[in-house]
């Protein structure tokens, strides 16, 4: 009994550099996306959602400047929705999303951090935002 434990032990051991490297792959933060302010004071940022993600899933951009958010979703039959829910900044949506990219225009009026999310949630299971669904606007001078 003992030898044969070890032996699965020793499978174990030598499996840990295979699939940790694979597993942080999947699991490691996009780097935070920067909005670029366009020549006419606007900073477009394009976004894709899906089962269940949001890319970019953090995006800075600058306060008092409008934000042009084209959001569209992967081919699925899974249904989306983008929510922003910062009052204090001026901004709030709760809009239904498509393949079709839907475009949103909103400025933040002061910096700070400001979740989005899908706020769709099927039954009893988990919400889309706990699976993953979610970001921020991190929003800068
Ligand atoms: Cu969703």
């Amino acid at each position: 009994m003992a030898p044969r434990r070890c032996l699965l032990c020793l499978v174990l051991w030598l499996s840990i550099p295979v699939v940790l490297p694979v597993w942080a792959q999947d699991h490691a933060q996009e780097p935070p996306w920067r909005a670029v302010v366009d020549a006419d004071g606007r900073q477009r940022v394009q976004m894709v959602g899906g089962s269940y993600f949001f890319k970019p899933s953090h995006i800075i951009v600058k306060a008092n400047l409008p934000v042009v958010l084209s959001v569209r979703l992967e081919p699925g039959i899974i249904p989306h929705t983008l929510v922003i829910k910062a009052p204090e900044a001026g901004v709030v949506i709760d809009e239904l999303l498509s393949t079709e990219a839907k475009t949103f225009v909103f400025t933040f009026s002061a910096t700070g951090t400001y979740p989005f999310y899908c706020r769709n949630k099927l039954l009893f299971f988990k919400s889309h935002r706990a699976k993953g669904m979610e970001g921020v606007f991190e929003v800068v001078e």
